[in-house]
């Protein structure tokens, strides 16, 4: 656990000179590990074995265990959730334009496009963070084929309004599930939704086989073409019934997963209570705003984001962010500035006029802070007491930091 070092004074910030809060660097990402021993016996067993990969014994039980905690039909495990979601695009046949919100981690956007299929980007609700269903029906056009809902923190989309719009336009609705593995959505968990859900088993997701994802469905058919289309197409030895990738998920990364979902409810107590401990400490602070999970519904509390309002905090966020930077403290602007700002698509002349003024604004606002298994109470205190004391002297923090330029990228 680290010392508490008590900053009182703006000099006392090691962006002002002072020492860093922390010696060492606290990551948003850092993975979460379950049981070693554990771990090392799977490993062991899969050497022993010598079968390393192609649906070896750890990935049938590791899809069997998915499928039943999330009361699915059927599980395919890949390799990560932007091969995923690209599988999942194909077997679904999705073509020419597909809505996609534009305040998501780049992979969703470039999945499509490395398909073929052309992006269109849409708003979100500065409410949920989530694609606005208002807005979708004036995107929709001939050359439409889909939705790619994305469940961003974990918190699900508007899945009703998406599920009708799709169904009176004849359009085909999957999600990006990439946050939102052991969420709920009116009581049901995530990964029964659409036609398809994709979860992203990233080292930096709560729950991690530290690169790797799964498809989820509860269509028989579209089940066994994702196989197929996971496995290059192979139907069986040097029979190859379809078009294909490499998608697989190797034994390794299935004996973590295995391990990690023994200790899956103990990551998601620590990222409540972690959750609730920033809670505690942020809740007076005025121009900061937690992002709320609706605690009626299953969560996995894996980011902590926080939204910040410039105008009370004189301050603005990419100044706190290099402030917490300086104190080892690596927040990060989760999903800044918007794929439509990123290349190569705000270079493209489809979409270098479009303008999302939610989305744009919300980039500006928002921080995800550290949390997970390696972060406790005192780190968040001492976190918290750095943000507390930067926004008590919003306007001397502008002042000096704009007279260096720090915070302005
Ligand atoms: N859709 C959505 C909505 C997503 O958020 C993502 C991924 C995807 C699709 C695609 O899923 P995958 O194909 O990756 O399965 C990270 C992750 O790389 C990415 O998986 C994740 N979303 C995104 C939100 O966050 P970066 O650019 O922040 O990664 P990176 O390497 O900077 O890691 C974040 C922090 O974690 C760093 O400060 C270092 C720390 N870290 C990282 C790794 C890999 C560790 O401490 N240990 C580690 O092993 O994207």
């Amino acid at each position: 656990m680290a010392r508490r070092v008590i900053k009182n004074r703006l000099d006392d910030l090691a962006i002002f000179g002072g020492r860093p809060a922390f010696a060492e660097r606290l990551h948003v990402g850092k993975p979460n590990i379950g049981d070693r021993q554990r771990l090392w016996e799977r490993i062991t067993g899969a050497l022993d074995r010598h079968w390393l990969t192609n649906n070896g014994p750890y990935v049938q039980e590791f899809e069997h265990k998915l499928s039943q905690l999330l009361r699915a039909k059927h599980c395919v495990a890949v390799c990560n959730a932007t091969i995923g979601l690209g599988i999942a695009m194909r077997a679904t046949e999705l073509s020419g334009e597909v809505i996609v919100p534009s305040f998501t981690f780049v992979a969703t956007a470039h999945a499509l496009l490395w398909h073929g299929i052309t992006p269109i980007f849409c708003d979100i609700d500065p409410a949920t963070h989530n694609i606005d269903p208002k807005r979708i029906e004036a995107l929709i056009t001939p050359r439409t084929s889909g939705i790619v809902g994305v469940h961003v923190w974990g918190r699900s989309c508007d899945i009703s309004a998406l599920t009708e719009i799709a169904d009176d336009h004849g359009l085909t609705l999957i999600f990006d599930a990439a946050h939102a593995f052991g969420a709920s959505y009116q009581g049901r968990m995530i990964g029964n939704f659409g036609r398809a859900e994709v979860f992203s088993f990233h080292a930096t997701k709560f729950f991690n086989t530290s690169e790797g994802g799964a498809i989820v469905t509860n269509d028989d058919a579209l089940a066994a073409k994702i196989r197929l289309m996971t496995n290059f197409g192979f139907a069986g030895y040097d029979r190859v019934v379809s078009i294909g990738t490499n998608g697989k998920m190797g034994e390794l990364s299935a004996a973590m997963g295995l391990t990690s979902l023994e200790s899956l409810d103990s990551f998601v107590t620590v990222n409540k209570s972690n959750y609730e401990c920033y809670e505690e400490e942020l809740r007076r602070v005025p121009g900061i705003n937690m992002v709320r999970y609706d605690h009626q519904e299953k969560c996995n509390y894996q980011y902590v984001v926080i939204e910040l309002d410039e105008e009370l905090l004189h301050v603005s966020r990419n100044q706190l962010k290099e402030v917490l930077w300086a104190e080892n403290v690596l927040v990060r602007r989760y999903f800044h500035p918007g794929c439509h700002r990123m290349e190569p698509y705000r270079s493209s002349s489809a979409y270098r006029e479009l303008q999302l003024p939610e989305t744009e604004r919300l980039t500006e606002r928002v921080l995800s802070l550290p949390t997970g298994m390696g972060v406790g109470r005192e780190d968040i205190a001492q976190i918290s007491a750095v943000i507390r004391l930067v926004v008590s002297q919003g306007r001397e923090v502008h002042r000096r930091l704009s007279d260096t330029h720090a915070g302005d990228a």
